[in-house]
């Protein structure tokens, strides 16, 4: 799937003497006060530090590929018809009138920052992508694996997300496209997920899974060929799969995961194949779903090769209200006691979540959310003490993808009182879901053209291997190993506009630097 058109954006320049623009991208000088705290008995202790950065970035986006591991599914088709209907100028008669394609949903595409004020002393707000070049989804390269042969239009209304008109008119562009065989170990997605199943590598050629990790190697290497990219991007939209366990000896280091793969050790996730054989093409990897495909020994072998990974679990609707609310309330100075989420939905997620190994994985990532600020309040909380939590998740076909959320907050407020807060969300999951995706493989895109040279250091080099910038996107972000795990959805999102701010030599606040390189 072909883009049409490429793009240019470069009117935006920074004139300061710490800003420099040459063929090869933006050089920046960045000075970053950070404060070092001391806990003491006599108290506390605090020193400012003024620390110098250079960022080197590449101010043309690359020719960029991104392969869905899943493509099949509600997200993976609803993104590439999204994509098709915006490259083409498709609209479409719903019942209310006639709808244009967009990018609605997309930080990227759909919000701005903030860069200044004018002489007037007005705010001045951009989109993303004036003030630095990020690659425009319609430029994107699609392909992707996927255990069921369905053709992408077949498989597009399977999903049943996107209105009968547009269908109709994208469908002719994705019949051709049949998603590549995939890795499918039965144990590791619900059992109802069997059916689907028709696509898989076949026993006599691919036996094990060495077999399968050079496989997609192979996968990886000719999609970049064929399309002449510069770079791919992995990601896991697939089923949500059971945790793996972490055995010593077997998964624990990078190269006992390594060893273990030879020798065919069954607990090694498809998912867990898919990111060593992106670490070891050098394509980044981004897990959209909860299970704990990125465990520590995945991390460490993307570090040793200096690869790009990204995770867990895509933030939508539910958890992203969550961490805006849980923010407000503990900042607030209001104790949150408890919070009940509960779900329904009726998509194939929702079918191959109605199994416990399945939910499970995502009961967790959609309870961490809270942590965090619960943790940073010493005030409210006593050492160790959370609020009651429950997710509860049940498959109900008949509402299909609109996903229903209902939350309760209960919070205890001044002198004994309670303040309760009920909340009824219809969110149309993949619709959601699928500017995440986009979001994930535009910031992936811009974070391999950056150089960072850390103080007292001459020699650029590329960021950590994890990138945590991309915790907006996601609901139990991975961070950098001895990083702490920030939740609250402001400070991801100051993150972010901190540190593109930061690469055009522009200061901003919230940017923990060492967490990032
Ligand atoms: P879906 O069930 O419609 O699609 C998943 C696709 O993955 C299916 O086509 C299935 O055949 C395929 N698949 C399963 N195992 C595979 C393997 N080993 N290799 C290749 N393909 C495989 O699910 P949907 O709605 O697209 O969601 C995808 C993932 O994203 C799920 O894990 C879900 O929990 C997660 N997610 C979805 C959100 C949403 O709003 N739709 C939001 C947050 C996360
Ligand atoms: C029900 O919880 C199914 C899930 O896959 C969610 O729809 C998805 O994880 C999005 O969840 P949230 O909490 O971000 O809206």
């Amino acid at each position: 799937i072909h883009p049409s058109a490429a793009r240019h954006q470069d009117g935006f320049r920074v004139d300061a003497p710490h800003v420099t623009y040459d063929n090869a991208g933006i050089h920046t000088t960045y000075t970053q006060t950070t404060s070092n705290v001391h806990r003491t008995p006599h108290g506390t202790r605090v020193s400012p530090e003024s620390k110098t950065w250079k960022f080197d970035t590449e101010s043309k986006p690359k020719k960029t590929g991104l392969m869905m591991i899943g493509i099949g599914g509600n997200n993976g088709t609803t993104l590439v018809a999204t994509i098709l209907a915006n490259r083409h100028n498709i609209s479409w008669h719903t019942k209310t009138g006639v709808q244009s394609p967009n990018y609605i949903g997309s930080l990227t595409m759909a919000s701005t920052v903030r860069v200044g004020s004018d002489d007037k002393g007005k705010d001045v707000n951009l989109p993303w992508g004036e003030i630095l070049p990020l690659v425009h989804p319609n430029d994107i390269v699609l392909g992707g694996w996927d255990i069921s042969s369905a053709p992408l239009d077949e498989a597009m209304r399977r999903a049943s997300v996107l209105d009968w008109d547009l269908q109709r008119q994208v469908a002719p562009y994705m019949k051709n496209f049949k998603p590549l065989p995939s890795i499918y170990y039965p144990e590791y997605i619900a059992t109802n997920q069997s059916s689907r199943a028709d696509n898989v590598f076949n026993k006599d050629d691919f036996p094990n899974k060495k077999a399968h990790l050079e496989k997609i190697r192979q996968d990886i290497r000719q999609f970049k060929a064929d399309n002449d990219l510069d770079t791919v991007i992995v990601c896991w939209t697939a089923n949500t799969e059971r945790f793996s366990s972490i055995v010593e000896g077997k998964n624990d280091t990078a190269d006992n995961l390594l060893k273990s793969v030879e020798e065919n050790y069954e607990e090694i996730s498809p998912s867990t194949i898919f990111a060593l054989a992106s670490i070891l093409e050098d394509a980044p990897f981004v897990n959209g779903a909860p299970q704990n495909t990125l465990i520590p020994a995945v991390v460490e072998f993307a570090e040793r090769n200096g690869a790009f990974l990204g995770g867990d679990d895509l933030k939508t609707g539910q958890t992203k209200v969550k961490s805006v609310l849980a923010e407000y309330l503990v900042n607030a100075g209001l104790k949150p006691l408890s919070i009940a989420s509960y779900n329904h939905l009726g998509n194939n997620d929702g079918h191959n979540l109605s199994e416990d190994p399945q939910f499970k994985s995502k009961e967790i990532s959609k309870r961490s959310v809270v942590d965090d600020m619960v943790d940073a309040n010493g005030l409210l909380y006593q050492q160790g003490e959370h609020p009651d939590h429950i997710v509860v998740i049940k498959y109900l076909p008949a509402v299909g993808d609109d996903k229903r959320a209902i939350d309760e907050y209960n919070s205890e407020i001044m002198m004994g009182g309670r303040n309760v807060i009920s909340m009824f969300n219809v969110c149309e999951d993949s619709l959601l879901a699928t500017p995440l995706l986009l979001d994930l493989a535009i910031w992936t895109e811009l974070f391999t053209r950056v150089k960072v040279t850390p103080p007292g250091k001459q020699e650029g080099q590329r960021m950590h291997s994890v990138l945590s910038l991309l915790s907006y996107m996601l609901k139990a972000p991975l961070t950098k190993p001895g990083h702490d795990v920030v939740n609250a959805l402001g400070r991801q999102r100051g993150s972010l506009e901190a540190f593109v701010l930061a690469l055009v030599g522009l200061n901003s606040f919230n940017l923990n630097l060492d967490a990032i390189v």
